[in-house]
């Protein structure tokens, strides 16, 4: 199949052989060939008598197959594609759950599959009993039912949602060995529709003293921050459906904030209550957690932009490698600050540079997915991808993200994270 190639497509653009990101627009022919991970090789490769008696009927399709379903599930072979859970062992209700960022494509990141931080368990709100209040400095206090708020003209927006706590063993001295979701994976992508946060607001009538709003969720942890008013006009949302259907109860049903770019813990979940303020509220997620010691002793807080960040999905940790071939390196890129710009990928370990291809829709604080063809001899390799977004902001080195931040550090961890790859094909996370 490679004879087809255009000998000039398979120069390597960049040390350790990535490839021109065209050669992926070559109908097919990098597909037929790359032993992408996890599979094993191009089945036009096996010798048309094998072709022939593949073909024979399987058992699945000499008997009728099952009924319908009212809800449908993912395949039973697909199971082990499931969250991995990191709940707190003396309170089960505080804790994450992690999105296999490894096993899925796209940009879209099935409801089921969506992160989840609980500070204490999933409320079972009934709709028909939920109100959210808006309150404060406003000319007139406004009560809404979920229904009322249903008949509100809604806008979509495909937005991921970042912890500001995703990605913190980065932190640590040593690389940890997991599958890449399960120490990067509390970050997810949904569309998200709702009404607009500010034409309720507006409906209350803001008192020119308010700039902050105090959010309060509905769970047993009453958790609650305090927002800048300015954003919450700008573009936050009260979503009330997630990937076409209404909000899952572990996201945030009956409704959620959602504040595009703004990291985790400020979109409030089971949203019950919106205060009007002067001032912020100086509550636990925004004086002890989700603030970050410096080494100049002072701490930063109130830190809610998602610096830019990406992520090689495969290979990945836990994956294998087939051998010498052609590879589709995938990856994920975000940032809170708007659009991917570029995101470089080096197969040695930093040295050198080369662009991947951005696929489309390229979105605002939304998941964007990269692709870019590598050619691996089979000798050791480590990868490394960059973002860059529409502000230009880099994605920064791990040493330079350590070195600026100290030793202190645990929320907002994006450094740039480099797999090994050894001459047997076998990956681990490496500090490179
Ligand atoms: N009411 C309430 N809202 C909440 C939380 C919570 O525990 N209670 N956790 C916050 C944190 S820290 C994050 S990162 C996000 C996680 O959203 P998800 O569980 O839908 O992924 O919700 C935020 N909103
Ligand atoms: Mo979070």
């Amino acid at each position: 199949m490679t004879a087809k190639l255009d000998p000039e497509d398979l120069q390597p653009v960049a040390g350790g052989g990535l490839l021109h990101r065209r050669l992926l627009l070559k109908s097919g022919l990098v597909l037929a060939t790359a032993a992408a991970a996890g599979s094993t090789h191009a089945a036009s490769d096996a010798p048309a008598q094998k072709i022939t008696e593949d073909l024979a009927s399987p058992s699945w399709m000499r008997t009728p197959g099952q009924p319908f379903t009212t809800y449908g599930k993912p395949s039973k072979y697909e199971a082990r594609v499931i969250r991995s859970i990191g709940a707190n062992r003396d309170l089960p209700s505080n804790g994450v759950s992690w999105t296999p960022l490894e096993s899925l494509e796209g940009i879209i990141t099935p409801s089921g599959l969506h992160f989840e931080r609980h500070h204490n368990g999933v409320p079972e709100i009934d709709p028909a009993q939920h109100r959210l209040v808006i309150h404060g400095l406003v000319k007139q206090p406004l009560m809404f039912t979920v229904d009322s708020l249903l008949r509100y003209p809604m806008q979509s927006h495909l937005i991921f949602i970042e912890c500001g706590g995703n990605s913190n063993a980065g932190w640590h001295e040593e690389p940890i060995q997991r599958p890449l979701g399960s120490f990067h994976g509390l970050v997810s992508c949904s569309e998200w529709t709702g009404v607009p946060l500010a034409v309720l607001l507006d409906q209350a009538g803001i008192d020119p003293k308010a700039t902050w709003v105090i959010a309060e969720g509905a769970d047993a942890a009453v958790m609650n921050v305090s927002l800048p008013l300015a954003k919450l006009m700008d573009d936050a949302i009260v979503a009330l459906y997630q990937n076409g259907e209404r909000i899952r109860p572990e996201n945030g049903y009956p409704l959620r904030l959602v504040i595009p770019g703004f990291e985790g813990v400020t979109n409030v979940k089971w949203l019950r209550r919106l205060q009007l303020t002067s001032e912020p509220v100086m509550a636990r997620n925004e004086t002890s957690k989700y603030t970050e010691l410096l080494p100049s002793g002072k701490a930063r807080q109130f830190t809610f932009t998602i610096e830019a960040k990406s992520l090689i999905t495969s290979p990945s940790a836990f994956q294998k490698m087939f051998g010498a071939n052609i590879y589709e390196i995938r990856g994920l890129a975000w940032s809170g600050r708007g659009k991917v710009a570029k995101v470089e990928v080096s197969a040695d370990g930093g040295k050198s540079w080369a662009e991947a291809a951005l696929q489309e829709p390229v979105l605002s604080r939304c998941f964007t997915r990269f692709r870019m063809p590598w050619s691996w001899d089979g000798s050791p390799a480590i990868l490394k991808s960059r973002a860059t977004d529409e502000t230009g902001y880099v994605q920064p080195e791990r040493d330079v993200l350590v070195k600026e931040r100290g030793r202190n550090g645990y929320f907002h961890y994006n450094g740039i994270l480099a797999w090994g790859i050894d001459e047997d094909g076998v990956i681990s996370h490496v500090y490179a």
